[in-house]
């Protein structure tokens, strides 16, 4: 005998085209205009300040760092959607994350001037700091999902993971687990299409990224990543259903600039892709939508640049005249401290490190 045993779809969600026309049978309820102005101006704080710290690091004033811009509508549309009790786990570019989440902007530079103490995020704000090694974060998010149902708090966890990551090991057990145990967590793919210079097509010869959580038994949708609406819908969804199990959202979106300010991608990709991904720009599609509603106007928009600007500027100030603290460097790594590493905190201690 031979039969079919098993055939799986994914759907693809896109909500508001890049026109800013809305599929209104798909809106979910309860957003208003207002959220949606609000995460205009939530996306367009992010693009002020993604532009702000690259600006900072070439002239030495920030360290290496991974530009989100074109990534504004996974980041907050996800994080719009979330509760106050939900937890965040990101990587290295996330950075409209932790800005909707209500990050002091004055951590988010302090972090960014290379300093821990920008990592110690406020228990508000409900996230982890900033996760480098690829892939690691996954597994970390479902143990922390496996707390939550343990504890029963209600709450979910959100996790973010590049298309790279989704080649690491760590993001298949990761699944796996979620799967099994039926984890409150919600996976978002946030598919920029590049891992540094290893394009999307070198990651997987899956059709979507999506289709990875069929193997894992779990809820899964690819969605249109520039569209913020589909991103609140498809996490609001995710986080409703987390009380049920865990849901990995594939969001289809595009890296628009360099991997981070160590990387030059005109070395590997053609500007004309770029070029074509302008026209699918999330911002625009925003604000497409909101003038044609009559919700947003030429003076609305340079009230919310100036002020923008300066509240980034006045955080940068702050965040310069922070005066670190070496034994950041040490606290935090273990649960306690080793004799080799108590060491080095005195030795780093008795040279005045980064007093001069
Ligand atoms: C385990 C590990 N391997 C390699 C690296 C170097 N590295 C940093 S980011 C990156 C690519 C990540 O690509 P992706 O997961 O698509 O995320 P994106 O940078 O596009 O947001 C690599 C290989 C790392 N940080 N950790
Ligand atoms: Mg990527």
């Amino acid at each position: 005998m031979l039969k079919a045993i098993y055939s799986g779809s994914i759907d693809y969600m896109q909500i508001m085209d890049e026109n800013g026309t809305l599929d209104s049978g798909l809106v979910p309820k309860g957003l208003t205009d207002q959220m949606l102005v609000e995460m205009y101006k939530k996306m367009s704080f992010a693009r002020a300040l993604d532009a702000k710290t690259l600006s900072l690091q070439r002239q030495g004033r920030a360290v290496t760092y991974a530009p989100l811009v074109g990534e504004e509508a996974v980041q907050i549309g996800s994080a719009s959607a979330m509760r106050q009790g939900d937890i965040f786990v990101p990587s290295f570019r996330q950075h409209g994350v932790y800005l909707t989440r209500g990050l002091p902007l004055e951590k988010f530079f302090i972090y960014w001037r290379g300093f821990e103490e920008g990592g110690a995020i406020p228990k508000e704000v409900n996230g982890l700091p900033v996760i480098v090694p690829v892939g690691t974060q996954v597994p970390h998010s479902a143990g922390i999902a496996y707390a939550q149902k343990y504890k029963k708090t209600g709450a979910a966890v959100i996790v973010y993971v590049g298309d790279g990551g989704t080649s690491e090991g760590d993001f298949y057990e990761a699944i796996n687990f979620a799967g099994v145990f039926k984890l409150p967590l919600v996976v978002i793919i946030e598919n920029n299409q590049w891992a540094i210079s290893v394009p999307r097509s070198r990651q997987s010869a899956a059709e979507t990224l999506a289709q990875k959580g069929i193997a894992a038994g779990i809820k899964c949708v690819q969605v249109d990543g520039n569209d913020v609406i589909a991103m609140y819908r498809a996490t609001s969804d995710a986080i409703n259903y987390s009380a049920t199990g865990p849901t990995l959202i594939e969001a289809v979106t595009y890296r628009m600039s360099m991997h981070t300010t160590s990387d030059d991608p005109t070395k590997y990709r053609p500007d004309a892709d770029v070029e074509a991904w302008k026209a699918k720009d999330p911002i625009a599609r925003l604000m497409k939508y909101l003038v044609g509603k009559g919700l947003w106007t030429d003076s609305m928009e340079s009230k919310m640049q100036d002020e923008q600007l300066k509240l980034i500027d006045e955080a940068v100030e702050k965040a310069e005249q922070f005066k670190p603290d070496p034994r950041s460097m040490f606290e935090n790594v273990y649960s306690f401290m080793p004799e080799t590493l108590k060491s080095e905190e005195d030795e780093a201690i008795a040279a005045g490190f980064w007093q001069g």
